[in-house]
């Protein structure tokens, strides 16, 4: 619990999110500048130092920041470290695709105050467009890698990773997966550094901070040497140990596997030798040596790639079992009982249970339940500006690029209207491709945060090339999808500091977009009118579509004490469906042979009843509880107060 975060008692075993330990140990180091783009599994981290600042203050001063994208928030990072401050860049595997440009470049600069990449790796793709082990940015930048095993470590290791990155003088990576992220475990606090905040004379340094060819080809072979310590460094510490056990199999686990192979061999009743690796870059080769020696065979336990086999194939020429000769599988996440099944496997031993069994067992108990697909909340003004959208789309074959974020879910049925979703920003990017390429309208659809991310390079692009096609900016005034951080065009910022709110009109009008126009998308014919004179413009045509996210604004016209309205369905509904097949709210129900609206789901935004051909849905005149918690009903003395 984030009250946990800030207790000040070392010594103290609290209960933490992983991502809750890992902003402790951020703390516990005594970070001064965080920096962060949200996406899961990474967000609670930020989230949590944003929460945690104010309160923390006058013991411990340090900024954190959403920033505009990864890729600057990383940046922001490496200002802090050049001032000789400890920085912090937050982010999700992808993310690092976008700050990786700047990621390759000041590893041959190198770290002056401590710098630490938090990378949340997705294994299984839970949250994420695509898979991948970010292990291999470390082999790729040539920096160093650390990953923790557990929660406590997630916290613990921060505070190393820091204290290697200043003694070596180079950004670390911090490589979490979601399953750590996400799990909560025991954490024993450490002291709260007391510190303000003190800026500090700048000191420049050309050879090493400017990377023209004559300095870069220094610094790439000074890097080389700080890494070669770093590995010499990483085979005597102590997060990487030798478990010794009996027979001539060994197992080598990295990161959070390792805590998959503990809890296997326990199943299996084994005692066989285990190297837990949390330095998986570069390669602790000395200590794998050591660890090898007297033994025939080892197995690699490792989410994802085959990272740590291929290295040890090189190293040596004992027999390996592992991800490249089908003992586990290559991809998604492990679990115990693929990890017990794979040792067992090769060990020549048989699973503690019949997993197949279990496994299939709970497939079919999964079929009971009823299906709960990802769907759009009650009132989300994205569904408003889909309904439009596909409406007009239908008559025409419309191409609809589209882009990352809640709206995402209007792919699925009844609104099919997202038809590419690629990377953020992209759907700009590919609508300015399919102009050349398409006959026919195209409407792009693009968040505000994604728009603010990486939509502006491709809507320039846009212009400068004349392309022909309409964007919509569905600006929610927030990122919702990764649990409503602000953003620039909110002009909140965390830690009671003030911001400055970037106008999305303005920029787009800047970019030099003449047809801009602004539209609530819950006025579904306004929507529906401007849309149609934007596709008969011809060009780049921009509407922002206007209206904060129906959860916010509900919890906002809530607190002060404003009614929300609530719909009802009446008798002049001649069941249609156009509410059900054609919008899709998830208020809207079928209740025995009607159309029902779930009064505690209703958030009030009257578009079903704008849509409704027969004029059938209309604000329900019955007093209905506003607040709708069951507060009343709890605290009656009586138990006299009832749901209807
Ligand atoms: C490079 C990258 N960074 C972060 C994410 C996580 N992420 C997914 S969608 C999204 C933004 C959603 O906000 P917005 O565009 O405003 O749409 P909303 O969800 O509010 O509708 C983020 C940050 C990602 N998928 N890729």
């Amino acid at each position: 619990m984030v009250k946990d975060v800030i207790m000040d008692a070392e010594g103290k075993k609290v209960f933490l999110l992983g991502n809750e330990a890992i902003a402790r140990g951020a703390i516990e180091a005594g970070i001064d500048v965080a920096a962060t783009y949200p996406g899961t599994p990474s967000s609670e981290i930020a989230d949590t130092l944003a929460m945690v600042c104010t309160s923390l203050k006058d013991k411990m001063e340090y900024f954190i920041e959403y920033s505009t994208n990864e890729k600057v928030a990383f940046e922001v990072a490496i200002g802090a470290s050049l001032a000789g401050k400890r920085g912090m860049a937050i982010m999700k595997h992808v993310g690092v695709n976008v700050a990786s440009d700047a990621l390759l470049s000041f590893a041959q600069v190198g770290a002056r105050g401590g710098f630490v990449l938090v990378s949340a790796d997705d294994p299984g793709m839970h949250s994420s467009q695509n898979e991948q082990d970010n292990r291999w940015y470390g082999k790729f930048a040539m920096l160093p890698v650390i990953e923790p095993s557990n929660v406590n470590e997630g916290k613990e290791y921060i505070k190393l990773a820091f204290k290697i990155s200043e003694k070596f003088g180079l950004p670390v990576i911090f490589r979490t997966v979601t399953r750590l992220n996400h799990s909560r475990g025991v954490v024993k606090l450490g002291k709260i550094p007391e510190k303000k905040f003190e800026k500090v004379k700048w000191n420049s340094s050309i050879k090493t901070d400017v990377l023209l060819p004559i300095n870069a080809r220094v610094q790439k072979t000074v890097l080389q040497k700080k890494l070669a310590k770093i590995q010499e460094f990483f085979s005597k510490s102590d997060i990487n140990w030798i478990e010794n056990g009996k027979g001539t199999t060994g197992v080598i686990a990295s990161g959070l596997s390792y805590a998959y192979v503990k809890e296997a061999l326990e199943n299996l009743s084994l005692d066989i030798p285990v190297l837990k690796l949390s330095s998986t870059y570069p390669i602790p080769e000395k200590l794998i040596l050591e660890f090898l020696e007297g033994l025939e065979r080892v197995t690699i336990v490792e989410e994802l790639d085959p990272f740590i086999e291929l290295h040890l194939k090189a190293l040596t020429d004992i027999e390996v079992f592992g991800k490249m000769n089908g003992y586990f599988p290559v991809n998604y996440e492990y679990t115990t009982h693929i990890v017990e099944e794979g040792i067992a496997k090769i060990t020549g031993v048989a699973a503690s249970r019949n997993y197949s069994q279990i496994i299939e067992r709970g497939e079919k108990m999964a079929q009971l339940a009823p299906p709960r697909p990802p769907v759009l909340c009650p009132g989300c003004p994205h569904i408003a500006s889909y309904y439009v959208i596909k409406k007009v789309a239908k008559e025409n074959g419309t191409a609809l690029p589209s882009d990352i974020g809640c709206y995402t879910l209007a792919a699925t049925k009844p609104l099919e209207a997202v038809e590419t979703c690629i990377c953020m920003g992209a759907s700009v990017g590919v609508a300015n491709g399919l102009s050349y390429a398409v006959d026919g309208e195209i409407i792009a659809t693009i968040g505000d945060s994604t728009f603010l991310h990486a939509g502006i390079p491709a809507l320039i692009d846009a212009v400068y090339n004349n392309a022909n096609f309409v964007l919509i900016i569905l600006d929610n005034n927030t990122t919702g999808m990764t649990g409503h951080q602000p953003h620039p065009g909110t002009g909140l910022r965390p830690c009671g500091l003030k911001g400055r709110a970037v106008s999305i009109e303005d920029i787009v009008k800047g970019i030099g977009v003449e047809f801009v126009e602004v539209v609530n998308p819950y006025d579904i014919g306004k929507m529906e009118k401007t849309l149609r004179k934007a596709l008969e413009y011809g060009g780049v045509a921009v509407i922002i579509s206007r209206m904060p996210c129906s959860l916010i604004w509900v919890r906002q016209r809530r607190k002060t004490g404003e009614k929300v309205p609530v719909y009802t369905v009446t008798d002049d509904c001649n069941l249609c469906m156009e509410c059900m097949t054609s919008f899709t709210c998830p208020a809207i129900f079928m209740k025995e042979d009607k159309v029902a609206i779930n009064e505690n789901m209703c958030v009030g935004c009257g578009v079903c009843s704008k849509i409704c051909p027969e004029k059938a849905i209309k604000i329900c005149q019955q007093e209905i509880c506003w607040v709708r918690g069951g507060v009343c009903n709890r605290i009656c003395p009586e138990k006299a107060i009832k749901f209807r």
